[in-house]
């Protein structure tokens, strides 16, 4: 095993050869043992969704090209991708409907565990749902509106309101006329399970146009509401200084990982740990006291909120509990492995699961409610404390840590670039239209064994950025440019073209900026609505010269969040293809024809610095069309001349 193929991450790599030598298995032994995988389903052309199947089609065309009922590979494959984007829009959605009902007890109760942190926002987020904020008491508003938000899921009349609130009037026309609008957010994601049965729809680009409405009603819905009311209730981010990777892990301390993706309890989590009664007994049990670090995008959640460490991404939460120092892994939902339960067995290590929508065979089960928030944190961390004194010998924790900065938001990142106190998109669209940015990136999404660990996303970025593109990142993504100290404001100066360098080392921004986690996605839609309606750059997000990308995806979620950004005018690269490619039209259609429709495509490339070259390509052609594409000229500033920039 060579933990080099395996990781590009020096920490993983320590725990990857801990494990070989252990005889502990992980993700990349078990997908050696799936090796091969089954062709048919890579390529999207197998069929179970009736019992007179399963059906498959035979790429080769040797065989048979029909399923039992007649269904091509277009539709076969257009189904099960269809399908694909309701479990990712279901998946984000039902995390903004549980940060809503949070929300709905912050504005009922007078002393509860949550309450209204930013109130600015509350009351900007109220006014586009047309609630009067004047003069009235914020739990009115509060109350109001999560009433307002709560209906958006199951509405039956009329569209989604944030989508109208949100997008460019372009962007708009362009889903009015394609029939796309998203009406609601339940509704989008039922009816895609409607039309996937057997004897509904075969058409395959109709039962595309039912995925593109609803991933819109995910990016521009359920997630965009999650980010949302998660800046209300747990406050807005501002940047903030982190560490990254499994060098966070603390040896004399009690460690309580975080994973998952909410933050109703992990919020929690990090105010009740400092407590001073549980540090006490924590000092008691001999530890020094309590560290809460995270994984996956609920570290991302805290980390943008309090600075609390990441001990790693997606494919470290396994390597996590190696070392052998986690007391407690805490799990709510998403992108938790069903493996951690007879791992956590190996060791000392309590895997606790919180939600009732995911228990683990293996896991303890301790129930989270938003009534009794702080008693079930008090209760999972005494757990913690407890399991502290069961640490079986010595711990084996990599010394492995980078430091950067998180926090930047639709809000927050440009009052950055403009100065503090006038923050607006002018000077960044003024810095795209001069030349010394190129454009911007989005690179997001998981990990995926199939790639070496992080070096896509890192191979990437670094490309990106030196070729003076600005990098936006959320996710297992974010978290990957982070321990590889892309955050630092210092990487300008040694990976950054001399454009992006110059506005990183006035500004005193990372060349990649961490925008949050798998919901903030909808961040970067915001963005990018922002770009537009600043002026300059065309008058729709499919005329900027961006692109997006998701070199190490996995997830049902991601096809949502590539989709939803395709649909919103965006060129998005992808390593893995998306499972569709036995199905030639729909293939055909999806990277290249779509782009008509919607002023978005996909495309499907597993070299990094290939798909950056793609990128950086789409980008100037953006340029050329809207009439901006002159070279960059070097100059040279002296003091003077920083204090007269924009920047
Ligand atoms: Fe086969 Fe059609 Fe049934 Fe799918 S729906 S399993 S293609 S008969
Ligand atoms: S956690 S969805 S592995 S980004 Fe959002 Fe990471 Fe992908 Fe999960």
């Amino acid at each position: 095993m060579d933990s080099k193929q395996r990781s590009g991450d020096k920490a993983a790599q320590e725990m990857l050869e801990c494990m070989f030598e252990a005889g502990i298995e992980n993700a990349w032994d078990r997908l050696q043992e799936q090796e091969p995988q089954c062709g048919f389903g890579k390529l999207g052309i197998c069929c179970r969704n009736c019992s007179m199947g399963p059906c498959r089609i035979d790429p080769f065309e040797e065989g048979p090209q029909r399923g039992i009922c007649g269904a091509t590979a277009d539709t076969i494959a257009a189904r099960n991708l269809v399908r694909m984007i309701a479990a990712g829009a279901a998946a984000h959605s039902d995390h903004g409907r549980d940060i809503a009902h949070t929300f709905k007890i912050a504005a009922g109760a007078d002393n509860g565990d949550y309450m209204i942190k930013d109130e600015a926002k509350l009351k900007e987020v109220a006014a586009r749902y047309g609630i009067e904020t004047k003069d009235r008491d914020i739990k009115q508003i509060a109350g109001e509106l999560s009433e307002v938000i709560l209906s958006e899921f199951g509405k039956q009349a009329g569209t989604l309101t944030s989508a109208a609130s949100y997008a460019p009037a372009a962007r708009q026309k362009v889903w009015n006329q394609m029939g796309i609008t998203p009406r609601s957010i339940d509704r989008e994601i039922v009816e895609i399970m409607h039309r996937t049965h057997i004897g509904v729809g075969s058409d395959y680009k109709n039962l595309v146009k039912q995925g593109l409405r609803a991933c819109l009603s995910d990016g521009w819905g359920g997630s965009l509401i999650a980010t949302e009311l998660s800046d209300i209730l747990f406050g807005s981010p501002v940047p903030i200084r982190f560490g990254a990777n499994l060098g966070v892990l603390e040896p004399g301390q009690v460690n309580i990982v975080v994973h998952g993706h909410e933050p109703s309890l992990s919020d929690i989590i990090v105010g009740v740990s400092q407590k001073p009664e549980l540090l006490k007994t924590a000092k008691e049990k001999g530890a020094e006291g309590i560290n809460i670090a995270g994984i996956c995008c609920t570290a991302n959640e805290i980390l943008m909120r309090h600075g609390i460490p990441v001990a790693g991404n997606f494919l470290q939460q396994e390597l996590a509990i190696m070392t052998g120092a986690v007391d407690v892994m805490l799990v709510d939902v998403q992108c938790i492995m069903p493996a951690l339960g007879s791992l956590c067995n190996c060791f000392h290590t309590k895997l606790i699961t919180t939600s009732p929508k995911c228990k683990i065979e293996g896991a303890e089960h301790i129930e989270f409610s938003e009534e009794r928030a702080v008693q079930v944190a008090g209760e999972i961390i005494k757990v913690a404390v407890e399991n502290f004194t069961r640490r079986k010998g010595a711990v084996n924790i990599p010394k492995a840590r980078e430091s950067g900065i998180a926090g930047f938001t639709t809000e927050n990142t440009f009052y950055a670039l403009g100065g503090r106190f006038r923050g607006s998109y002018r000077p960044l669209n003024d810095a795209v239209i001069s030349g010394r940015l190129r454009g911007a990136a989005g690179v997001i999404g998981c990990n995926n064994p199939k790639q070496v660990h992080d070096s896509c996303h890192i191979a990437m970025i670094k490309e990106l950025i030196k070729n003076d593109v600005l990098v936006v990142s959320t996710g297992c993504g974010a978290l990957a440019a982070g321990k590889a100290g892309l955050m630092r404001p210092d990487a300008a100066a040694k990976y950054c073209g001399d454009g992006l360098a110059e506005i990183c080392e006035t500004v005193g921004i990372p060349p990649v900026l961490h925008v949050g986690s798998c919901v903030d996605n909808s961040r970067i839609l915001t963005i990018l609505a922002n770009m537009v309606s600043e002026g300059g750059l065309g008058e729709d997000i499919s005329d900027l010269p961006v692109a997006g990308a998701a070199p190490e995806w996995m997830s049902e979620k991601a096809v949502s969040i590539g989709m939803y950004f395709v649909a919103s005018g965006v060129y998005t690269v992808i390593a893995e293809p998306l499972p569709i490619q036995g199905a030639k039209n729909l293939t055909k259609y999806l990277t290249s024809e779509i782009e008509r429709d919607v002023g978005g495509k996909w495309a499907f490339e597993r070299d990094p610095i290939k798909a950056a070259g793609m990128m950086i390509e789409h980008i100037e052609r953006k340029r050329d069309a809207l009439g901006i594409n002159k070279k960059a000229e070097r100059k040279l500033y002296d003091m003077e001349d920083r204090r007269a920039l924009t920047f």
